[in-house]
């Protein structure tokens, strides 16, 4: 890993999350040959800094805007890169296409389930261990106002993996045959 990214839908909690992570130190700067900005800092991990990047926010890794173009291009310049799938807890469906999209594309993926507080108030109710199961890949639900699970995000980064999307298919009892296995 030489790369730590923040993707997600807006308005999901990625830059408070991202500042709690990068601390003080994080650098603003423009896209070439745009006028999206971005954000950059970086992150202790095992005692070595990584580079951590607040990616402008997307809906999918198909375009709709110029930021969401700057998200995929950075995506797609960052082979080597851990995506943290930053999702908002009270709509957990909406985040999950983009989270899937990036796995499919072989990344190494950990998913932080943000606004953990605003879906527990809405009486909204997720199961972030099944959820794991199901996806494969770490969940981890966070409070990023207030740092709360944020530990726990940082240490299991290393436990992203790639995942292959027929195994996620394979653990909700599905198939490509369109037979029940
Ligand atoms: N209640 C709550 N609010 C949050 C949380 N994380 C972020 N926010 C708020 O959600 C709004 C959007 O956050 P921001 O980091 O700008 O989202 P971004 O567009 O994904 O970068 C801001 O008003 C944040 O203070 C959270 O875990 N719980
Ligand atoms: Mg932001």
């Amino acid at each position: 890993m030489n790369k730590i990214l923040l993707m997600g839908q807006p308005n999901v909690g990625k830059s408070v999350l991202f500042n709690r992570l990068a601390g003080a130190r994080a650098i603003e700067s423009n896209y070439p040959g745009t006028t999206v900005d971005y954000t950059k800092g970086h992150l202790m991990l095992d005692g070595k800094s990584v580079e951590i990047i607040d990616v402008p926010g997307t809906f999918s890794l198909d375009p709709k805007d110029r930021a969401e173009e700057v998200a995929v291009k950075m995506l797609e310049g960052e082979k080597d890169a851990v995506v943290v799938c930053v999702i908002d807890a009270s709509k957990v469906e909406r985040g999950l296409y983009l989270t899937l999209e990036v796995i499919e594309k072989g990344y190494p993926v950990i998913v932080a389930l943000n606004m953990w507080d605003v879906a527990k108030g809405g009486n909204i109710k997720i199961n972030a261990p099944r959820l794991e199961q199901i996806l494969g890949v770490p969940v981890v639900p966070t409070v990023a106002t207030r740092g709360e699970g944020l530990r726990e995000l940082v240490v299991r980064i290393r436990e992203a993996e790639p995942v292959e999307i027929e195994e996620i298919l394979n653990s909700v009892g599905g198939n490509r045959s369109g037979t029940y296995s």
